[in-house]
């Protein structure tokens, strides 16, 4: 089972396998966390990301998938897409499965180290608190051979949500 853990700060400077990012169905970049991801791997990645993406096409809601990661530390960025939040629908399942699929495309990559962002919590607009439980939950729940599951969370307020869910 994987040890889960908490870091307060920038997830491109992990020294991890996997850094994950919270992209968008379109791949090439945006705000947030996608944007500091693209920056750190440079035109590396961008490329890497426009040869996954003329290959798979959009990537929909909850699901993930892997490029290289350029210039950063790690070997790999998995890209997830998580939903954007709404009051009047639970989309929580796509949010669990974004969780889900990157552990998954770890085990296939072989990586045993992954750096995950509050996926949708920043410009997708879901409560700190709820993302929080989902990703902690989701997580625990999942089987897989990696070893290390860090959160990287961008602040206190975050750092503070993610810590009540994991229970320390
Ligand atoms: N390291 C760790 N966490 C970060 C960093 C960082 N360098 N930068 C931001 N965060 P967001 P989303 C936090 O908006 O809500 C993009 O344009 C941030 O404070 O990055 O899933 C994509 O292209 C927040 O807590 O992702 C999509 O269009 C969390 O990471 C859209 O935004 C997630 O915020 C995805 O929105």
């Amino acid at each position: 089972m994987a040890e889960i853990s908490l870091v307060q700060g920038d997830i491109v400077e992990q020294e991890v396998d996997v850094v994950v990012n919270a992209a968008n169905s379109g791949l090439m970049g945006g705000g947030g966390v996608d944007g500091a991801i693209l920056r750190a791997g440079g035109p590396a990645q961008l490329e890497a990301r426009r040869k996954l993406r003329d290959r798979i096409g959009p990537l929909p809601t909850g699901h993930a998938a892997w490029s290289e990661a350029g210039d950063m530390k790690c070997r790999w960025v998995v890209h997830v897409v998580g939903p954007v939040f709404s009051r009047n629908e639970n989309r929580a399942p796509p949010l669990e499965s974004c969780y889900r699929e990157a552990l998954a495309l770890c085990d296939e990559l072989g990586a045993k180290s992954v750096a995950f962002p509050a996926v949708s919590a920043g410009i997708y607009g879901w409560p700190m608190d709820s993302a929080a439980d989902i990703a902690i939950n989701t997580v625990r729940a999942t089987t897989t051979d990696v070893e290390d599951v860090r959160f990287v969370l961008f602040g206190r307020a975050a750092y503070d949500e993610f810590s009540r869910a994991l229970g320390t």
